[in-house]
């Protein structure tokens, strides 16, 4: 026996181009669907969970915190929350994502009379949002004496030590409803009222929440939304094949929709051990993703293990240097390639069909197209979300530019051990990721929004308004590296800067 040697170079998005095919008239970007499946499902039937576009965040510290899972949500795809965190701090931010839909939302924003104007922009440049909840002892859940929001207050007019009691809404000019009420009732009144919040509070007068009129307005302004069957946001969590005895359970009854283990490699006994522990416990009611794998191997042991999705990609991760450190990978369209084959096998032989996660490297809007066209079903983007004001980071200017930090899971910052070991000591003995910047890109709607207008237009040119039928038409082609110097714009003097996300 000598080891197994494969020759052909495997090769990375960049490295390819789509053939467009025939399209039609009725083939224009408004009639192009992008809902795809994001669990198994057998011949015939419907998947349990359909996304409504083929993106979901990374399992990362620096992407999927309860901000951009709710705003992801609301846009069609669904945010994996890191599992780099305790058992008992993950289960309560996605508790957080569940009670935001529900109508009844906890005030995340909370000042105490007390404190001044400046403490109120500065709060609100950290949290996004305009209202201010003010209780005796600025806690979420204090004696309600009033609420700030941007009607309250002028910026060009006022002094910024100006305390807070003096120009606040104060409770007796407020409308409040009591708790116990229902979420009808309390849109009842807010449209009676033709107010924009309803603070809700208990008998004694301390705050339980709000309810507010944009969450009303929201799935119609937002069409695409992912909800559950209580019309909460649909929303992941990611956990590792050690603790999931104490993590799963938690993250189940946090009303985590799907699960997925996260990790470096995941051709391995851990991850088939922990899918049997969730389908004895729960049966095929929890849903849980596995991976990563780069070959055909791989893909049909995670499949046969049970899993709801399979995910692709080692090493391709911006911020990633596995491939550096330990020499293990393959370029993602080869990895990709391969495993979707294996999948469309797997489903020909078995009936099931297990959707796959193209995870890391993307870099350009249409290398989503690419994935799709190799088979992925949906993409995983770590650096794309990390750019956007959702992301749990914060906003810096470095060197006179608008950044946001963006580290690996691998990295000593995130120290998520449980992502990279096999078994034995708890301590990470190398780094496998960077600390980074990404730089800033606005609001996640917008992009997502032009990101999947480019995916559409694409997939016309392809002939194609389903992303199955992307995925039989396709033709692709390899190109060579002069041709990629020939695809940018070359030979001219260039009056702008190239955007970040072409
Ligand atoms: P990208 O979108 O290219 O930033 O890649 C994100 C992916 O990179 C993640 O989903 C994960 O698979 C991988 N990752 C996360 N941390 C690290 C690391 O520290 N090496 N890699």
């Amino acid at each position: 026996m000598m080891a197994t040697y494969i020759n052909e170079p495997s090769h990375t998005f960049n490295e390819y181009l789509l053939i467009p095919g025939y399209s039609s008239c009725e083939c224009i970007p408004a009639n192009v669907s992008l809902k795809t499946p994001l669990v198994k499902f057998k011949k015939g039937e419907e998947p349990a969970i359909e996304l409504a576009i083929p993106m979901v965040s990374a399992i990362m510290q620096a992407v999927s915190g309860e901000r951009l899972a709710v705003e992801l949500a609301r846009n069609g795809g669904v945010s994996f929350i890191y599992g780099s965190q305790t058992p008992e701090d993950e289960a309560a931010m996605v508790a957080r994502v569940k009670a935001k839909k529900a109508g009844f939302v906890f005030s995340d924003s909370n000042l105490a009379p007390v404190n001044t104007l400046a403490d109120i922009l500065a709060l609100k440049a950290k949290t996004g949002h305009s209202t201010v909840a003010i209780t005796e002892d600025g806690t979420p859940n204090g004696k309600l004496v009033g609420i700030v929001s941007s009607r309250d207050y002028r910026v060009s007019r006022m002094d910024r030590s100006e305390k807070i009691a003096d120009f606040m809404t104060p409770l007796e000019k407020l409308v409040t409803a009591r708790f116990g009420i229902t979420l009808s009732e309390a849109n009842d009144i807010i449209w009676d009222n033709k107010i924009n919040s309803l603070p809700v509070l208990y008998e004694d007068g301390r705050l339980y929440g709000f309810v507010f009129r944009k969450d009303y307005d929201s799935h119609r302004e937002n069409p695409d939304e992912m909800l559950d069957a209580e019309k909460r946001f649909v929303v992941g969590a990611g956990i590792n094949s050690r603790d999931y005895e104490q993590r799963v359970p938690l993250l189940v009854n946090a009303g985590a929709d799907v699960l997925c283990i996260d990790s470096s490699e995941g051709f391995s006994e851990w991850q088939k051990m922990t899918i049997q522990w969730i389908r004895e416990k729960y049966g095929d009611s929890v849903k849980v993703g596995a991976g990563n794998v780069v070959d055909r191997e791989g893909f049909l042991f995670l499949a046969e293990a049970g899993a709801d999705f399979v995910k692709v990609g080692i090493g391709g991760g911006s911020i990633c240097i596995t491939r550096e450190t330990k020499g293990i990978g393959r370029g993602q369209a080869t990895s990709l390639i391969e495993v979707c084959q294996a999948r469309d096998e797997y489903y020909e032989r078995t009936g099931v069909y297990v959707p796959v996660c193209s995870d890391g490297g993307i870099v350009y809007d249409h290398h989503i197209t690419l994935a799709l066209a190799m088979g992925a079903d949906f993409v995983m983007l770590g650096r794309y979300f990390a750019r956007f004001d959702e992301s749990p980071t914060q906003k810096r200017t470095v060197g006179g530019t608008v950044v946001k930090e963006y580290w690996g899971e691998g990295s000593n910052r995130a120290r998520n051990w449980a992502r990279y070991d096999l078994g034995g000591d708890k301590k990470l003995q190398f780094e496998e990721g960077v600390d980074s910047y990404v730089p800033y890109a606005g609001p996640l709607k917008e992009n997502v929004a032009k990101t999947c207008s480019k995916v559409r237009a694409t997939m016309c040119n392809c002939g194609a308004l389903t992303i199955a039928e992307l995925q039989k038409k396709a033709k692709l082609t390899l190109v060579s590296a002069t041709s990629i110097v020939e695809g940018g714009a070359h030979d001219v003097i260039r009056k702008e800067k190239e955007s970040d996300n072409g």
